[in-house]
């Protein structure tokens, strides 16, 4: 039976429309999900929209709308937006859905009932951006590290979940599985949030001050809190969309944030999943900023960069691939348009949609389309050694993907590449065609490189799902074919089997001076 997976992206706010950072964790997900189902893996990717509490009752309020419908128009934006640029997500939750709502409080009533949920006052310094209460310590000049904003007082008598119930038991998790958290910079930060006691957590809002939430099971009077209501998803959306074996994905389930809401995943999730007696995610995939300048692209800042416009502008799988190679999993990036079109034109334009263009264009310069076949006489040593450096660029660029470093994975691919230029350079098709009698090497060596683009459709079809279909239409290789790794190189095309005319991938950006 096929293995199980859980992928998971954040429930992203609808109090603004998506940009850049949202889609870069989308884009993640996507290729890692991608990844799994082509080595025969059962993927279960969900992605979806987090709606209740106070900022989206005020972003509403704002806008003149009721939450609801607020709710239900950004919701649908973010939808729409990952349908446009072709995220395979499995399900979309959304924290108002009646299935989520249920669990929550079925949760919550489990939660009470076993002693861990209790009634008291408490005073603390909020953050509305962060929709939580800040130790004076986390704040910098007195102000949210993110919002830039002084969190409010504010004291109110309130539910609380004894979180610090579960303190050495997480810890205890931890240390007993060290890849829980990844990259190490993160895990060792939780161990130092551990380090200090962690408290209980405010888990209710009174209706009086809020009433756009799921209300509590055991009382009227309050909602609750969002952060509570919305990391339970990860487990309601899956029961409700694979109600028969819903613990075999859990077992394999893994989360990808950026650090901002490192500790509501690391510390309150996995106390609530101990509390409710169900396991712990299997891991925490923790990435940097992007940033525009010295300051983290955010909806608040007002300074993103909209997906569907890069998506219009350069085609998604140019936006997919600066994403995934500009920045390293757990740094921080920047995006500027000179990296964007520096990277297109150097990476995408001269580099696989020109390998593309050069090959197709000599198969039919030479030989109408038709590709030759390769014999014991016109094969040579430097045809194995390019198939080599397909065998050295897979098996690390899986190796880097096992550590969610898609930069080192697509830099190996591109190595690929770079070792077709070279074979082209070298073997000078161009060249010996002059010479009657080398003009069935010349068709080998076409073969081959015929066989290194449907190598690198293979390769780069996770990263680049359109341009790996658009580079398969243009061998017009079937698609079992295409996918087979094991498939000799040499037989991947029947002699006179005829390739498209080329066709440009990657047109370049042409930069104003
Ligand atoms: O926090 N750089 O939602 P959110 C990198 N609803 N990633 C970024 C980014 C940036 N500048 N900006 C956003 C929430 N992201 C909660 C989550 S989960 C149960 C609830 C991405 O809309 C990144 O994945 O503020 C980050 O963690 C997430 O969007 C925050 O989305």
């Amino acid at each position: 039976m096929a293995e199980k997976i859980h992928l998971t992206t954040p429930l992203y706010y609808v109090n603004a429309e998506p940009h850049l950072g949202h889609t870069y964790t989308t884009v993640v997900v996507d290729t890692l999900a991608r990844v799994h189902r082509s080595m025969g893996r059962d993927v279960f990717f969900l992605t979806g929209t987090d709606e209740h509490g106070d900022k989206i009752a005020q972003a509403s309020q704002a806008r003149g709308s009721d939450p609801r419908s607020y709710a239900d128009r950004v919701s649908a934006v973010f939808r729409s937006t990952w349908d446009t640029c072709g995220i395979s997500y499995d399900h979309f939750v959304r924290t108002t859905d009646d299935y989520h709502v249920a669990f929550v409080r079925e949760v919550m009533q489990k939660v009470y009932d076993a002693g861990d949920i209790y009634f008291g006052e408490y005073g603390g310094r909020y953050c509305f951006g962060c929709e939580r209460f800040y130790a004076d310590r986390e704040l910098v000049d007195g102000k949210c590290p993110d919002h830039k904003t002084e969190p409010e007082w504010i004291a109110e008598e309130n539910y609380f979940f004894r979180m610090s119930r579960y303190q050495q038991a997480l810890l205890a998790h931890l240390e007993a599985n060290p890849d829980l958290i990844a990259p190490a910079g993160y895990r060792n930060e939780v161990l130092g949030l551990l380090r200090e006691p962690i408290g209980d957590l405010c888990i209710s809002r009174p209706k009086s001050r809020l009433t756009w939430g799921i209300e509590l099971p055991f009382d009227d009077r309050y909602v609750c809190y969002v952060w509570f209501d919305a990391l339970i998803n990860y487990v309601s959306a899956l029961r409700h969309a694979r109600p028969d074996d819903w613990q075999e994905y859990w077992a394999g389930a893994h989360h990808f944030i950026a650090k901002d809401i490192l500790k509501p995943h690391s510390v309150f999730w996995p106390t609530i999943l101990m509390a409710a007696g169900l396991p712990v995610y299997r891991g925490l995939h923790v990435h940097g900023y992007w940033n525009m300048g010295e300051s983290k692209m955010s909806k608040s800042l007002g300074n993103v960069i909209r997906p569907l416009e890069m998506r219009e502008r350069f085609g998604m799988d140019g936006f997919r691939y600066f994403l995934l190679r500009e920045m390293a999993f757990g740094s921080d990036s920047s995006f500027t348009e000179d990296a964007f079109n520096t990277r297109f034109n150097a990476d995408l334009s001269n580099g696989v949609g020109n390998l593309v263009s050069r090959v197709l264009a000599m198969q039919h310069k030479y030989f109408g389309g038709a590709v030759q076949p390769v014999t014991e006489d016109t094969r040579r040593v430097a045809d194995d050694t390019l198939e080599a450096a397909f065998v050295e660029a897979e098996t690390r660029a899986v190796a880097a993907l096992e550590k969610a470093a898609f930069h080192v994975a697509l830099e190996e691919i591109w190595k690929a590449v770079a070792a077709c230029d070279k074979y082209i350079v070298e073997m000078a098709p161009f060249k010996i065609w002059k010479d009657e009698a080398e003009r069935p090497r010349v068709g080998a060596i076409l073969h081959v490189l015929c066989d290194a683009l449907r190598h690198l459709a293979r390769l780069l079809a996770p990263f680049m799902p359109e341009t790996s279909a658009k580079i398969a239409a243009l061998l017009r290789a079937e698609p079992g074919r295409l996918a087979d790794p094991a498939l000799p190189w040499g037989a991947s095309f029947a002699p006179g089997h005829l390739v498209e005319p080329p066709e440009p991938l990657f047109p370049r950006i042409e930069v104003p001076r």
